[in-house]
């Protein structure tokens, strides 16, 4: 069947540093594949703090983002784009809401992320929600273009 091409969308997906420690970047990227979304880049990075702070800029202020800029400090982290018909919600839904302990069963963080000890923040994925947020953290992400 025809396919509508504005529904092609790109998605900035992040592997945090806990994900990336734990040896769950296959894990995560293998999920992303067998939904069929392409993976357009990848590499493995140490999140400068001028990256943090654009990529959590609608955060800043909030009480926990010291907290998440830390961890987002505390290694390296793996970042994607990935490709797709309707990859953004797409890939939410693999990924989970947001709390690991109420994140459903068969989603990644439902399966994967422990809250055993760790804050919410520790919920090994990142993916973009909306279009405009994605073109915004692509750019911050991937600075020399894809
Ligand atoms: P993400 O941006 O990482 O894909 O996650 P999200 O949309 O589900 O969550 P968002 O509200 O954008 O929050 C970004 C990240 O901040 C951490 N967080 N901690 N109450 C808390 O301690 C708290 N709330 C959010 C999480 O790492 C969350 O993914
Ligand atoms: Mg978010």
């Amino acid at each position: 069947p025809a396919q509508n091409d504005d529904q092609v969308e790109r998605s900035l997906v992040l592997v945090k540093p806990d994900g990336y420690r734990r040896g769950l970047t296959g894990e995560v990227l293998s999920r992303i594949e067998a939904k069929g979304y392409r993976l357009a880049a990848l590499s493995v990075v140490e999140a400068t703090p001028e990256q943090l702070a654009a990529h959590y800029a609608e955060h800043e202020g909030k009480p926990f983002y010291e907290p998440l800029v830390e961890f987002m400090s505390s290694g390296p982290l793996v970042a994607a784009v990935i490709e797709g018909h309707g990859c953004i919600t797409g890939f939410r839904t693999i990924a989970g809401t947001t709390d690991p302990t109420t994140a459903a069963p068969g989603s990644i963080r439902g399966d994967l992320a422990r809250d055993w000890g760790l804050t919410v923040q520790q919920n090994i994925v990142h993916g973009s929600d909306s279009p405009e947020s994605a073109a915004r953290e692509i750019a911050i992400w991937f600075p020399n273009g894809l």
